[in-house]
């Protein structure tokens, strides 16, 4: 498939534990759930997706740098390095690669440290707070713009 159609998903720390801890806050799905309905939208959009997971910051900015070569458009839920990594928001601009930042609970409802995200100062825009659906909704918004 053309380079232009392809969308990286990338998730951070700890969202390989989804569904087995806090359900009432992440939901009970987990993380290989989710990928299976991003993997069936993006089918129906008619996009290309890779999905990753890292629990370290360095690896998640190499894999926004190396994005440029492949992706159109970058999905991410940064976890608890959105409220902390100004590294990966450096790589976010430099790339200059469209990318839609998502969480599953709305980060602003919740403890104060978790209102400010350092991503979103470099995303297209930020979706949080309806769960799974703010991955499909991520995907849509990330299709749009390839
Ligand atoms: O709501 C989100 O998607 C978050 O990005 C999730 C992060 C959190 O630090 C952000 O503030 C909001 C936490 C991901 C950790 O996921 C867990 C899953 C199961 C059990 C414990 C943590």
């Amino acid at each position: 498939m053309a380079k232009k159609k392809k969308i990286l998903v990338l998730n951070g720390p700890n969202l390989n534990l989804l569904g087995r801890r806090q359900p009432e806050i992440y939901g009970k799905l987990t993380l290989e759930q989710i990928n299976q309905k991003v993997r069936v939208l993006a089918k129906e959009l008619g996009v290309e997706v890779e999905i990753r997971q890292s629990n370290h910051e360095g690896e998640l900015v190499t894999w926004i740098q190396d994005a440029i070569a492949q992706f159109g458009a970058i999905v991410i839920n940064p976890a608890a390095y959105t409220h902390s990594s100004i590294a990966m928001r450096d790589a976010i601009t430099a790339v200059g690669i469209p990318t839609i930042e998502i969480h599953l609970s709305n980060i602003h409802k919740r403890e104060p440290f978790r209102h400010h995200s350092h991503i979103a100062e470099a995303a297209v825009g930020q979706i949080a707070g309806f769960g799974v659906d703010s991955y499909l909704l991520g995907l849509r918004a990330a299709a749009a713009r390839l």
